[in-house]
């Protein structure tokens, strides 16, 4: 068992989506996520061990590899597409509340910005680490992140901006979030945005790279 859930674990690591896939050479006719999610539970593994002890060492691996500069964004995004296949095995039983999930993190790039790439990797990375997110999309304004808050409670919620027009607005976003739900965390990021910044804005944490962020959001739930 303990040899499959490593098998699943490269297989997110190196983006092996399936048999079929190509991709990586070097896996090339090896099963992938698909096949190895689907028989560690036809096998009766626990599928909190599937996340948990396979999926989420994969994502961890290459989240470390990415902030490094040792892969770069079109490795990380077969690496999330992996992910995603194997958990359509595991989503029934999320929603049974078998496979339980670290807490709630909401995420959007601010009002006026429409850039997304930077905030998927984020989401991607954030979920493959155990979290349920709840991806608002990009231009969303203060009232939006405060009602997803609403409906989501004790979350966390993740500011991205590209552009130095539009990270002012993490003021009047984190402002709102917190004047509205008091205790409300509040994270920033996004190539322009700095700890001082963040300090500036009043945030709770700035994180430069997607496994910065998901290492401050194990580190409050631990
Ligand atoms: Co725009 N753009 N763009 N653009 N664009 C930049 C950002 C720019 C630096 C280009 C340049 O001039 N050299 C510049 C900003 C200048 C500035 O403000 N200082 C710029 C500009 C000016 C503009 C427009 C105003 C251009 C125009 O229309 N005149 C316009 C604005 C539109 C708007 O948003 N209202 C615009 C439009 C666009 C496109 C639509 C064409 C496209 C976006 C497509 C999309 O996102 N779907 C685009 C792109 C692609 C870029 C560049 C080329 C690439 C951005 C990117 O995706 N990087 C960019 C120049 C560059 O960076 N080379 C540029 C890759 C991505 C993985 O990195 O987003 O930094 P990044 O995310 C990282 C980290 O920042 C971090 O993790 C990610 C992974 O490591 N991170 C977080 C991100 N969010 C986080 C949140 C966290 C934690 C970490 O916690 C919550």
């Amino acid at each position: 068992m303990s040899e499959l859930l490593s098998k699943l674990a490269d297989c997110v690591e190196f983006g092996k989506i399936n048999k079929a896939a190509p991709y990586p050479p070097q896996m090339k006719g090896q099963e992938g996520a698909d096949e190895l999610a689907k028989k560690l539970l036809d096998e009766g593994v626990n599928p909190q061990d599937i996340l948990t002890k396979g999926l989420m060492i994969g994502m961890q691996k290459i989240g470390v590899k990415f902030r490094e500069n040792k892969v770069f964004v079109p490795q990380v995004l077969m690496s999330a597409k992996a992910m995603s296949t194997a958990m359509l095995h595991l989503k029934p039983f999320f929603a049974s509340g078998e496979v339980k999930q670290k807490g709630t993190f909401i995420i959007g790039t601010v009002e006026g910005d429409l850039h997304d790439i930077g905030k998927n990797l984020v989401s991607m990375m954030v979920e493959g680490n155990g979290w349920k997110v709840v991806d608002l999309g990009t231009d969303v304004k203060a009232e939006q992140f405060v009602a997803a808050l609403k409906e989501n409670e004790n979350a966390f919620v993740g500011l991205s901006a590209l552009l130095t027009t539009t990270m002012v607005n993490m003021e009047k976003i984190t402002k709102a979030i917190k004047d509205a739900v008091p205790g409300a965390k509040v994270a920033v990021g996004g190539a322009p945005v700095t700890d001082d910044f963040r300090q500036k804005v009043g945030a709770d944490a700035y994180a430069p790279d997607p496994q910065g962020l998901v290492e401050y959001l194990n580190s409050q739930v631990a």
